[in-house]
């Protein structure tokens, strides 16, 4: 979690965020020195203490057949649980990470993002100018094409500009 996570893709706005439950925290600070970890860690409130239950993994128990320990989680862009796994398997980890920034990624002008910038992008553009279509991220980034924070007719001025050039 920390080499092939944390270090890996905390430039690519990926955050990752321990849930230790147990208030003792000389549990705690042994448990990441052990480990080198650097990624936040967080108490789980309602966990009696010793390492057993918490409120945030009673809401998000899996039932398992073996150990209760890992619970692992991805949360998309959007706050969508994508991943949840009791065993540790960083190859699917990474598979969903990857597919997740790949996702949030946009082409300035092409809204739609059908790999063309054309008059069905202008059509959404003005659509969000008016306020008839409430934009996804990416389609809020790719519509800013002039990049200056709002979205307006200077957008559609340039989105004209770059469909004629
Ligand atoms: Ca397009
Ligand atoms: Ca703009």
């Amino acid at each position: 979690m920390e080499t092939s996570i944390w270090q890996e893709y905390n430039q690519d706005e990926v955050i990752t965020i321990g849930i230790i439950n147990t208030s003792n925290q000389n549990q705690i600070n042994a448990f990441v020195q052990e480990n080198s970890i650097t990624f936040p860690i967080l108490f789980d409130p309602g966990s009696p203490g010793g390492v057993q239950g918490g409120d945030t993994y009673d809401d998000y128990y899996m039932p398992n057949d073996g150990s209760p320990y890992p619970r692992d989680f991805i949360i998309d862009q959007e706050g969508v649980i994508q991943y949840a796994n009791n065993e540790i398997d960083f190859q699917w980890m990474l598979y969903v990470i990857d597919e997740l920034i790949s996702s949030n990624s946009y082409t300035l002008g092409d809204i739609n993002s059908d790999g063309f910038i054309d008059i069905l992008d202008i059509v959404l553009l003005v659509n969000i100018i008016l306020g008839i279509l409430d934009p996804t991220d990416i389609q809020e980034n790719a519509s800013d094409i002039n990049n200056d924070g709002v979205i307006n007719i200077l957008d559609v001025v340039q989105i004209v500009n770059m469909i004629l050039s």
